[in-house]
């Protein structure tokens, strides 16, 4: 028998005779912000206090179990109780408590549940401890409780690498004592709770010991420093999940954890990662367009030219489930397209990340076509051919004509103005930029590059679609080079130039990887190939890079470039680099010069903020968060320095200004007023 008893806030409890049900009905996650603390408190109190109740059960509604602290509030003045109290409340309790999970049990809400004495959830749930990807700890105790119940590796795993579980994982680890129905968590839970209701001594994970495990520590912290360079967070996690293992008391361990998190928290690390949490989410609102828009129905995705970028691009609707023409102009570059996205999902598979069926699955959704009509039948069609305007004018007049009615018709093109592209159909509304990064099927950013006349609907469209398709979409305006390969031209044209000055490519590339970025500039550019752009003809030598290519020193792809590279690509220093760049100094009349790591990140850093800033002032992003979320997925700029616009406010606008008005470079007037009033970019 239920009956509807006390409310709280976004709590409520039922009583199902002698077990009382206490309810979190916070969309839309179940954060557990001030008032859900408050009300587990007053039901905690209810529930222990009367007699008559002999077990309770905690659940959420909605779409998942509390998915942990409510991020919003970090930051800010703390509202009693704290989640360590509320966790310490339950465990405390003298009768049982069970967490009925389902959804994803993150954070403070899987804190939550180690502090319940019992555990079930459904088999789809997932469990975890993700603060690591803000920059901080588990700050409820996790870092305690989880090695005492599950223990030291499984502890590590989940704390510093962040990734959930299944439910089947945490059932194997004792983190869960059982898996319920998927369609009746709340009755089976509440049978589970009346079968252990008179159980004593109540399980609490305060009390149980955690076992040392060196070995795994050690693994972890060898991983760490591989993975996890210049991260603060994971660290701090090995460190507090080995604090539980040393002899120390629980409390001690507890208070060590608050020490360490309190670190974390006020930081800039965590302050970065957790505004990249959020930039990533309001990237995908459109200010202007209505969130309810209707979107158009995209069943089947075409797409034009099965080399590297349009096959990545069609597994990552395969990967979706959405079937896919892909078309090419002759047999063999169509086979060895196909032939591509096969390998890859077959190297998928072998790392076990797929099933040998899914791989059939996803290959029997390509349609491999010769005939440019095919195309008629799709809803979206992804023109990823050569990058020049006439190629694309041909193919979009073409694309016009066969195409249905309502379809979308989309380019990648890294930088061309998609409006001229527009304007070589009927149906310019029709027309978007989808600028996928390439490996195309790996990147996860998506530039979508809305023209002047691109419809709302379709721009909704483009967006919706690429969060199914696992892509962090951010909407760009039509300007050479979108966001990200904007902000890069100068980063390269300043490199170059300080090559020229004295620098040497090892110079700048290192003050690039110390800053936290995946490789530098010249690094990328033998990566991606020194020949990209070249005009092929090995008697004109213009620039340094002209020199390079005219000597076949195209980057990796030919073991040479700005680097030499053994067999194993390794790169070394090349003499031969060096001679190359002192000839161009010499017949450019310019002496070389000392020139401080200072100097290259004002020149490469500082001019790429400033690039964002005009970005900005022209209306072509909509917010500067949204430049940091292209910069964090699109190019490997480090989290946990917030990209390019947050990093500038954390160095200090105004130093930013002095640093780029020292070098001689005019300041974005967005930039200097937001310098003067000590404000920040929008
Ligand atoms: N706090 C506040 N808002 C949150 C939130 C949170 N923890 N999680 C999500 N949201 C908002 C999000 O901004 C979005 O808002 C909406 O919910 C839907 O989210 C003490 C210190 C749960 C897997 O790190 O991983 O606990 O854009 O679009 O794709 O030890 O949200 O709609 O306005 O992501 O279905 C630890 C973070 C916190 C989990 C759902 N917990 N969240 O994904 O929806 S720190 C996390 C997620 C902590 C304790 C520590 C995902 C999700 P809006 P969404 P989704």
């Amino acid at each position: 028998m239920m009956t509807p008893s006390t409310n709280t806030g976004p709590i409520r409890t039922e009583r199902h005779d002698d077990v009382l049900v206490i309810i979190s009905n916070n969309p839309p996650v179940n954060a557990l912000g001030a008032a859900v603390r408050q009300g587990l408190e007053a039901a905690m109190k209810d529930g222990v206090n009367d007699d008559s109740i002999t077990a309770m059960v905690i659940r959420c509604d909605g779409r998942t179990f509390f998915a942990g602290a409510d991020i919003t509030e970090f930051g800010k003045e703390m509202v009693e109780p704290g989640l360590p109290t509320v966790v310490d409340m339950i465990e405390a309790a003298s009768k049982p408590v069970v967490a009925a999970i389902h959804g994803t049990a993150l954070g403070g809400g899987c804190e939550v549940t180690l502090g319940c004495h019992y555990r079930v959830a459904v088999p789809s749930a997932k469990i975890g401890t993700p603060e690591v990807k803000l920059g901080l700890l588990p700050g409820a105790g996790g870092t305690q409780r989880i090695p005492r119940i599950a223990g030291v590796k499984l502890a590590l795993e989940m704390t510093a690498k962040g990734d959930p579980i299944s439910a089947k994982k945490a059932l194997d680890a004792g983190l869960i004592d059982k898996i319920v129905g998927e369609d009746s968590l709340e009755p089976d839970a509440v049978a589970f709770a009346r079968e252990i209701a008179t159980k004593r001594p109540l399980p609490r994970a305060s009390e149980k010991t955690a076992q040392a495990d060196p070995d795994a520590v050690a693994a972890f912290k060898k991983e760490n420093a591989r993975r996890f360079r210049n991260f603060d967070a994971p660290a701090a996690n090995i460190a507090c999940v080995e604090k539980a293992t040393d002899g120390s008391s629980f409390e001690e361990g507890i208070a060590f954890e608050r020490q360490e998190f309190m670190k974390l928290m006020t930081g800039v690390q965590s302050a970065a990662q957790r505004h990249i949490f959020f930039a990533e989410r309001q990237a995908a609102k459109i200010d202007d367009v209505p969130a309810d828009t209707k979107l158009r129905e995209i069943k089947r995705v075409g797409v034009i030219g099965a080399g590297t970028m349009g096959g990545g691009i069609s597994m990552n609707f395969l990967s979706a489930g959405i079937p896919v023409t892909i078309v090419e102009m002759q047999q063999d570059a169509l086979d060895r397209g196909t032939g591509v996205v096969r390998k890859n999902y077959e190297a998928t598979a072998a790392k076990g990340r797929m099933k040998p069926e899914q791989v059939e699955q996803a290959m029997g959704a390509l349609k491999p076509t010769l005939d440019f009509a095919d195309l008629a039948e799709c809803d979206l069609i992804i023109e990823a051919v050569y990058e020049t305007m006439e190629v694309k004018k041909e193919i979009f007049t073409k694309l016009d004509a066969i195409a249905k009615p309502g379809a979308i018709l989309a380019s990648n093109t890294s930088y061309l103005d998609i409006d001229e592209i527009a304007a070589c159909t009927k149906r310019p509304e029709d027309v978007v930029g989808m600028h996928f990064f390439s490996p195309a099927n790996v990147m996860k950013l998506l530039e979508v590059v809305r023209g002047d006349k691109t419809a709302d609907d379709v721009l909704a469209t483009v967006m919706a679609l690429a969060k199914k398709i696992k892509k962090v979409a951010v909407v760009a305006g039509v300007t050479y080079g979108f966001i990200g390969n904007r902000m890069l031209m100068p980063r390269q044209v300043e490199a170059t130039k300080l090559l020229l000055e004295g620098a040497s490519p090892e110079q700048i590339d290192k003050v690039h990887v110390a800053f936290g970025m995946p490789m530098g500039p010249f690094q990328m550019s033998d990566l991606a190939g020194v020949d990209i752009g070249w005009h092929r003809d090995p008697s004109r030598i213009e620039n340094i890079r002209d020199a390079l290519a005219a000597e076949n020193r195209w980057g990796q792809k030919t073991k040479a470039g700005f680097y030499d590279y053994d067999e194993k690509r390794t790169p070394s220093n090349s003499a031969r680099v060096t001679e190359i760049i002192d000839d161009f100094r010499k017949k450019s009349g310019v002496t070389p010069r000392e020139i401080s790591d200072e100097e290259i990140v004002v020149r490469t850093l500082y001019t790429m903020v400033n690039e964002g800033a005009l970005i900005l002032e022209e209306g072509k992003a909509q917010r500067a968060s949204d430049v940091d979320v292209v910069w964090i997925y699109g190019y490997g700029w480090p989290v946990y320095r917030g990209g390019p616009m947050f990093w500038a406010q954390s160095e200090g606008l105004a130093k930013v200004v002095a640093g780029l008005e020292k070098y001689g470079f005019t300041v974005a007037k967005s930039l200097k007023d937001a310098a003067a009033s000590g404000g920040r970019l929008k």
